[in-house]
């Protein structure tokens, strides 16, 4: 296992790389260019410069969230062809300099959505993320961008870049006549345009699930449950095609099995990473983001670990949002401290999972 913490580059994160460097355990980063706009080709000297920044920190990159899938390759419009073609181009430019999984999402128009940015903890005055399905019946996904944005302490947020939410409009009329099933088509069209490239380099992609794990805006969405993860593998069947398999997004459907699906792909050799976090469930689709000790939320830490150590020990891993804690402010759910004690946590879960094991 390879503890890792995501850090979106010097101009965009409020955490530094030094403070990174001294959580006990850290190895590395889930990198990111969050200036880059989805379709646009990532550099080589930009992919070195972050790298070298990286490395100099004493910390690897060898994990790279979120290179972003154009709109028009999941819409499977004609112009997807020269998309796929920058996306080839951008695998080939990581592979140069050492990564290994690259983690996107397939999710049409939003990545993850919530009501709240910063709901308060009754237990302990700390505030996370959370998301109430009856909040969001009464706005428009236009009203919710627009408090998403506002509430979001200044910074971008992932799949919320200006330059992606301000044709909206027009892109969600689109989304009206792609099916599910039209939705996968694309994907493997996706997939068998990068793979052979990502086999040839040795990358390894990794699908992050639908959060929430169910459809929202009448979208379709193709990545919420072990079976939807069963499809996606199957779509192309090679090494490089795997799951980011995220605790908390799967985890917000409390019909997913989390524990089961790390041990289905993590024996099936198709998890290229993990998000580890916990989630507390409120209610019919509410539910809001917890400390990732179990007995905070709903999630079963101890065998999620243990999951991961008995059938993919050797994957990246990383804390994945936290709570806002001792009057810390940055970018919603990634502040320093909640997600320096979640990696400390997880290492220590670690640390007893593999001593039992002997
Ligand atoms: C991340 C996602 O912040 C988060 O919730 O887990 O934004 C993730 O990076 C993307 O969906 C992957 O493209
Ligand atoms: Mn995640």
């Amino acid at each position: 296992m390879k503890m890792t913490f995501r850090w979106y580059g010097e101009k965009s994160d409020s955490v530094t790389l030094s403070q990174i460097k001294q959580i006990p355990g850290m190895t590395g980063i889930m990198g990111f260019l969050d200036y880059k706009a989805a379709g646009e080709v990532w550099n080589e000297d930009e992919i070195a410069a972050y790298i070298a920044q990286v490395n100099a920190a004493g910390l690897e990159c060898e994990v790279i969230e979120s290179v972003n899938v154009h709109e028009d390759i999941k819409l499977g419009l004609p112009s997807r062809d020269r998309f796929i073609e920058n996306y080839r181009e951008t695998i080939k430019n990581l592979a140069k300099h050492g990564v290994k999984v690259i983690v996107y999402n397939f999710m049409p128009v939003f990545d993850w959505l919530r009501t709240d940015l910063a709901r308060l903890i009754p237990e302990d005055g700390s505030n996370s993320l959370y998301f109430d399905e009856a909040e969001l019946g009464d706005m428009s996904p236009l009203d919710l961008v627009r408090s998403t944005i506002d509430g979001s302490n200044g910074f971008t947020l992932p799949g919320w870049e200006p330059e992606r939410l301000a044709e909206l409009e027009k892109t969600l009329e689109l989304y009206k006549s792609v099916a599910p099933d039209d939705l996968r088509a694309n994907y493997k069209y996706f997939l068998d345009g990068i793979i052979p490239v990502c086999e040839e380099q040795g990358i390894v992609m990794a699908c992050h699930p639908d959060d929430p794990a169910w459809p929202v805006f009448g979208l379709p969405r193709i990545a919420h449950s072990q079976s939807d993860f069963d499809k996606i593998v199957a779509l192309r069947d090679s090494p490089s095609n795997t799951v980011c398999l995220c605790t908390g997004s799967l985890g917000s459907d409390p019909n997913n099995d989390v524990v089961a699906a790390i041990r289905h792909f993590g024996s099936m050799g198709r998890i290229g990473c993990l998000h580890v976090r916990n989630i507390k469930h409120l209610g019919y689709r509410k539910f809001r983001e917890a400390a990732h000790l179990s007995e905070s939320g709903d999630l079963d830490m101890y065998e999620i670990m243990r999951a991961v150590f008995e059938t993919c020990p050797d994957s990246y891993i990383r804390p994945d949002h936290g709570r806002m804690i001792w009057g810390e402010t940055g970018r919603p759910g990634y502040g320093l401290y909640d997600r320096a004690l979640g990696a400390a946590y997880l290492n220590g879960l670690w640390e007893a999972v593999v001593k039992n094991a002997k």
